[in-house]
């Protein structure tokens, strides 16, 4: 029953200490002094960390657009048609830090000779079964119909990036998921 307990209280810190499986290092080690803390004294020395694994070249990101449920691949820059004649064009790189991305939103009439500057662009990005971390950002219009905003995706995984243009009135949403490998 002891033992039992012990095991729920360590499953409690790792899951009240980060989305990730298996939470920072730290908590690991918090939680494991927490469930020997009665052992006896000469239980052997607490387990030290791993020596911190330096960021290593990520995996490039896996991008695939969602429409109506349904997921398909997408390359950066291939253009989308948001209405009759508008077209918008995605791109995204790696921003200041391991996991943000700068997005860069392209939108025009027809071909990019006819840029869009007066759209208005919303992004909204969340990750799956998780509350946190969502955001709910504008895109700064920085002319020749290019819109950019620098995403605090915070961590890897799946986020699913909603994007919706308004331009001339109407109201479009481009969903894109953007899976950031560790
Ligand atoms: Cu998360």
């Amino acid at each position: 029953m002891k033992t039992i307990s012990r095991w729920i209280a360590v499953l409690l810190i790792g899951a009240a200490t980060g989305c990730g499986a298996t939470g920072t290092p730290e908590a690991r080690i918090a939680a494991l002094a927490g469930a020997t803390q009665d052992a006896p004294a000469t239980a052997p020395p607490a387990i030290l960390p791993a020596p911190r694994i330096p960021p290593t070249p990520a995996q490039p990101d896996l991008i695939r657009r969602v429409n109506v449920g349904i997921e398909s691949p997408y390359t950066l820059g291939d253009p989308i048609p948001l209405t009759a004649d508008i077209l918008a064009e995605f791109r995204m790189e790696q921003g200041r830090t391991k996991f943000d991305r700068y997005l860069d939103v392209l939108v025009y009439r027809g071909d990019a000779l006819n840029p869009v500057d007066d759209a208005k662009i919303k992004v909204l990005g969340a990750m799956r079964e998780m509350e946190h971390g969502s955001f709910r950002l504008g895109a700064s219009p920085e002319g020749g119909g290019h819109y950019t905003l620098s995403m605090p995706t915070i961590m890897p995984g799946q986020w699913f990036i909603d994007i919706t243009v308004t331009s001339g009135g109407k109201e479009t949403t481009i969903q894109l998921m953007v899976e950031l490998f560790d």
